[in-house]
Formats: C-alpha cells, structure tokens, sequence
C-alpha cells in the first residue's frame, strides 16, 4: 500500500485532510513515553473540517452546540484512527493510533504528542499566531489526530510555509489577552514564546463555573476568528484531492 492508497481509504473513512510525517523532523519532540516515536518512521496525520454553522457563533464564549460538536468530531476521529490502524495491519505494518484529545498531564497539560506538531510535518498547515494549526482551505477549523507506523512505502510530505503576516485576528479576538502576536517560521519552541499561556488555561477551566452546558475545557474563538477559516464559496480539501 502506497500514500495515495492510504489516503483515498482514509477519505472513504470520513478525513477530510490527510498527510504524511518523516518522524526523524520530528527529534526533540516532547512525547509520553519519552520512546513514543521508536520503531515508527512515519506518521499519518489525519484532519476533520469543523461545521462552519458551529463555529460562526461562537464570538466571546463556546456554545452548547460547539460542546456536541467537539465529543463527535473527537470520536469521528478515534474511529477514523482505529480503522486506519487496521488497514496498514492488514498490509503488515505496525500502527498505533494516537487519541484524538486524551489529556495525560492536568498539571502540564500534555498528552501521548502534540497532533499539531505531527500535522505541521506532514504538510496540513502552518502554525498560526494562535498556536493552532492553520490548513489553507480550511484554517484552523479542522481537528486532528495521528497514527503511527513503520510501513516505509509511505512517502513523506513537504511542511506548508507560514502565511499569517501581518493578520493579527486571533490576537484581537481573544478574550483573555493571550495570544502575543508573535510570528514563526516553522513552529515555536515552546507554548509561552505564542500564548500568555496561563490566560488560556484560565479561561478554558473555569467553563463550568460560567457556563454550567459547557463540560470540556474549549473556547473557540481564535478558531472563529482566523480569516483563512472564514473565506466563502465552495472549498475543497486540495492535500487530499491532489494526492488520490
Ligand atoms: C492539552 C491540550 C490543550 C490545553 C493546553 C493547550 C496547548 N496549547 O497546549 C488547553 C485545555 C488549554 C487547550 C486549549 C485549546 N485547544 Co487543545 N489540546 C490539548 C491536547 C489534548 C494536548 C496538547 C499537548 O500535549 N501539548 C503539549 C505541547 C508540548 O505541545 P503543543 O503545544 O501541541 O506543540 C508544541 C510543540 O510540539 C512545538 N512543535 C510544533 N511543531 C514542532 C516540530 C518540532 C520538530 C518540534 C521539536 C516542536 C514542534 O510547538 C508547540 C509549542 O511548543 C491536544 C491534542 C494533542 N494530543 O495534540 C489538543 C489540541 C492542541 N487542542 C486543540 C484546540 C482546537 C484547542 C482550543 C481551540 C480549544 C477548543 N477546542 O475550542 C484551545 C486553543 C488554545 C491555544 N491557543 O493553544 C486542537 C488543535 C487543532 C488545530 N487545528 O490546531 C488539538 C490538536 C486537539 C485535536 N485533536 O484537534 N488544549
Ligand atoms: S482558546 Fe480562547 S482563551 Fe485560549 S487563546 Fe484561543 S481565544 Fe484565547
Ligand atoms: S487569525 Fe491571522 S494571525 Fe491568527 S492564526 Fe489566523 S492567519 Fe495567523
């Protein structure tokens, strides 16, 4: 099985976006545990579009329905993982399906590893201002998830340039002041060189407290704002279209 193959089952499976990591970019990454990446050279780095209908309200807080939103894309994406796991075994390969939004760290707030530095290598977009991932057809309302693998056979794809500029509405946008304004080339080395971090943090946790419908730590507004989400008209995802 070749990346076009792999990317036409993983659109049959609902992804809307599908990439491919040389995880040897990846040294240095923080992962748990700290082996993670052993014995896997490659990594599927797979995205899921966000209903626009859901994310055009949310202007200062999430809505009850981003809430619903949210648990379905995540399990839309464990199972997209699961079967895509399935398939490379069938060929032989190892696979390892990462979950889509499983926190390990409540302290540090970390997980397995970082979905967005696998999608950056893998070519679904750039890291925005947001520390989000930003797709050019879709900006960053996509939500990802990753697999695992060692089957060779799968060709790796080019990172994207960043195109944020000068565009500083996520900055604007934010409710707690948390986002600096800084720009990357690549990706930033850590979280607070974009995010006054602990803002975020705050403003996410204390959803229940403000919002007695709203049981995960979410927002959504530095996705609402990003104007390459919010351009109009039919868009196609090109990342899979070109490839299968
Ligand atoms: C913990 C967590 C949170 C925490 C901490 C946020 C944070 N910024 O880390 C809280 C609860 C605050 C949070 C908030 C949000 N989250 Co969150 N979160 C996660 C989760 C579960 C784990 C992230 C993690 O382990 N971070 C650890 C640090 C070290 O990694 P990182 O910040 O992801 O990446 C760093 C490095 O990897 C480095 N990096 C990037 N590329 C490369 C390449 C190389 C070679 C190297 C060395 C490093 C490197 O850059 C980053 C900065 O240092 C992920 C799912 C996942 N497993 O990835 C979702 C995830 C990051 N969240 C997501 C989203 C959408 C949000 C929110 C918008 C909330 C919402 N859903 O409405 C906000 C956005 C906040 C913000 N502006 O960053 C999405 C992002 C999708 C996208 N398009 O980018 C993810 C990927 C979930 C998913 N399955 O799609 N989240
Ligand atoms: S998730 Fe909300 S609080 Fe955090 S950076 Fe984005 S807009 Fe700001
Ligand atoms: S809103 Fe602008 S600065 Fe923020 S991530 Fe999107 S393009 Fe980049």
């Amino acid at each position: 099985m070749n990346s076009k193959q792999l990317k036409k089952f993983a659109r049959d499976c609902g992804a809307d976006i599908v990439g491919v990591a040389d995880t040897e970019m990846l040294d240095g990454i923080q992962t748990e545990p700290k082996d993670l990446l052993k014995g896997y050279r490659r990594a599927v780095s797979i995205g899921v579009r966000l209903a626009d209908g859901v994310i055009d309200p949310i202007i200062h807080d999430p809505t009850p329905l981003y809430q619903q939103h949210y648990l379905k894309v995540n399990a839309l994406l464990d199972d997209i993982a699961l079967r895509i796991s399935q398939y490379l075994q069938a060929s032989g390969a190892k696979a390892l399906p990462i979950p889509a939004s499983q926190l390990l760290d409540k302290t540090e707030w970390t997980s397995y590893l970082s979905h967005k530095a696998i999608a950056i290598a893998a070519g679904i977009g750039w890291q925005g201002k947001s520390l989000l991932v930003v797709n050019p057809d879709f900006g960053p309302r996509v939500r990802l998830v990753t697999v695992l693998t060692d089957h060779l056979d799968l060709e790796p794809d080019k990172p994207l340039r960043n195109r944020c500029g000068k565009c500083s509405f996520c900055t604007d946008a934010c409710p707690a002041q948390a986002i600096k304004n800084v720009n990357t080339k690549s990706h930033y080395r850590d979280r607070n060189e974009a995010l006054h971090f602990e803002r975020c943090v705050t403003r996410v946790t204390q959803n229940p407290e403000r919002l007695p419908f709203i049981e995960s730590p979410i927002c959504g507004v530095c996705i609402r704002a990003c104007p390459w989400g919010r351009r109009k008209g039919p868009r196609k995802a090109t990342k899979v279209i070109r490839d299968t």
